[in-house]
């Protein structure tokens, strides 16, 4: 069999490294200091990928919510164990820091049955421990899908005042989770709402549910928890399956709600129109929020939730972030305002190769983004030079990428280019195949 391991010796790495950061010195970019700043940007590492949005709360697979995994690649987690074991491999062979992204349906109850509102910060003991091991932050979403109680489409906007008042406990429930978290890991816990709330056809009263989705986030929110450990995200989408023609916490609205309460917005690249891309969006909403989180996807005509490519729409995503909030809006832990996280799923393919890949291509296009030649680029637009303008843009995009790349995953101790692909199809013999 083929080895993709990288041949080259350390030395030769560096040597390629320090002629790229020559070619890149000419346009004005210091290629040492963007290979910190583009490693130093946590990525928040979802851990559904590796069970296909399963969860531990005995269910075999993902149930409803507009949401579907498709494949049945050999070798899934099964348990919290084997997902934790997945994680590890996954993140040992990515560079760069790294959090871990988990949904409250991931919540270690030892085999007792547990409601989505009963669940504590207990439930996630062995998750905290396995993190402050491996130096990781912990972010949470609350689970709004996979429960009898959404079968009918509606949690927090449902018009049943029963429903409702389940899933606020739930989210309540989910706040005080994050809250303990981030409090031990000395890290905010990013607690990011997505409801599947919709209506396959044509609804007659939509006002009436955003008016009760609106009554149920202020009475969810209405403990001001402390953010130095959770900070609350609301995440909009378009519509989804079974929820086509209406969903009610829609862009409009969750822009609104969020701008009006002042609580972070999460922008899924999956949840807009399919040419509608996420990226203008962010210096829009960045001059009337806080903090924005990102969910990097891929949607493939639809929000399919592909694993995640260094293609344009990624790079054009990490480098209107990085031209929005600057360096320290995305580096600097105090300072932080738009967050990173994942959110593909792939149950046709390798699962630890998928966030690898995934993760790699976002690692990718944030280094790409600090790599760019964003003064030049300004100061040619400020003196009306727009040929030049876009004479920089299409020749900075075959500057030596590859090099301060290598170079990048070399110092963070990580396979070097295709390398990780002989991990990942060692790991697949030994732990996969044998599930
Ligand atoms: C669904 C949303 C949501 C989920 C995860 C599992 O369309 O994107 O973020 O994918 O919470
Ligand atoms: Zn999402």
């Amino acid at each position: 069999m083929n080895s993709f391991s990288d041949t080259r010796k350390p030395e030769q790495i560096e040597e390629s490294y320090q002629k790229a950061k020559e070619r890149y010195a000419a346009f004005g970019i210091d290629t040492d200091a963007a290979l910190g700043q583009a490693a130093s940007v946590p990525i928040s590492l979802h851990c559904w990928q590796g069970d296909d949005v399963t969860g531990f709360e005995g269910l075999d697979e993902l149930g409803g919510g507009g949401i579907m995994a498709t494949g049945s690649f050999p070798g899934k987690a099964r348990g919290p164990a084997e997902l934790r074991g997945d994680l590890e491999e996954a993140i040992s062979l990515i560079p760069g820091e790294l959090r871990v992204n988990l949904h409250v349906m991931y919540g270690e109850s030892g085999g007792k049955k547990v409601d989505r509102d009963e669940y504590k910060p207990e439930h996630f003991r062995n998750w905290i421990d396995w993190a402050k091991k491996h130096n990781l932050g912990i972010d949470m979403n609350p689970t709004f899908f996979s429960h009898e109680k959404a079968e009918d489409g509606f949690t927090l906007s449902s018009k049943d005042p029963e429903i409702r008042k389940f899933w606020i406990r739930h989210s309540i429930a989910s706040r005080k989770i994050a809250e303990a978290i981030g409090r031990e890991l000395g890290t905010p816990s990013i607690n990011n709402f997505w409801i599947p709330d919709g209506y396959k056809d044509f609804p007659a009263d939509r006002i009436g549910h955003r008016r009760l989705l609106t009554e149920s986030l202020d009475e969810i929110f209405d403990e001001k928890l402390d953010p130095e450990a959770t900070l609350d995200a609301v995440e909009s989408k378009l519509f989804g399956i079974g929820s086509e023609a209406f969903v009610s916490g829609s862009h409009e609205f969750y822009l609104a709600y969020a701008v009006s309460r002042q609580i972070m917005l999460c922008f899924d690249a999956g949840h807009f129109h399919p040419t509608e891309s996420i990226a203008d969006k962010l210096s829009s909403s960045l001059l009337f929020l806080d903090r924005l989180l990102l969910h990097v996807s891929r949607p493939m005509r639809w929000d399919s939730d592909h694993v995640v490519l260094f293609d344009d729409d990624t790079r054009a995503i990490a480098r209107e972030a990085l031209r929005a909030a600057g360096p320290e809006g995305l580096t600097d832990p105090s300072r932080r305002r738009i967050f990173f996280a994942l959110d593909f799923f792939d149950a046709s393919i390798n699962r630890i190769g998928a966030w690898v890949t995934g993760t790699r291509a976002a690692r990718k296009s944030l280094l790409a983004a600090f790599l760019e030649p964003y003064a030049l680029l300004k100061e040619a637009e400020e003196s009306a030079n727009f040929g030049e303008r876009l004479a920089l843009l299409e020749e900075s995009k075959t500057l030596p990428f590859s090099a301060v790349w290598d170079k990048l995953c070399m110092e963070a101790g990580v396979p070097v280019s295709s390398g990780w692909i002989d991990n990942v199809r060692n790991y697949e013999a030994a732990v996969l195949r044998k599930r």
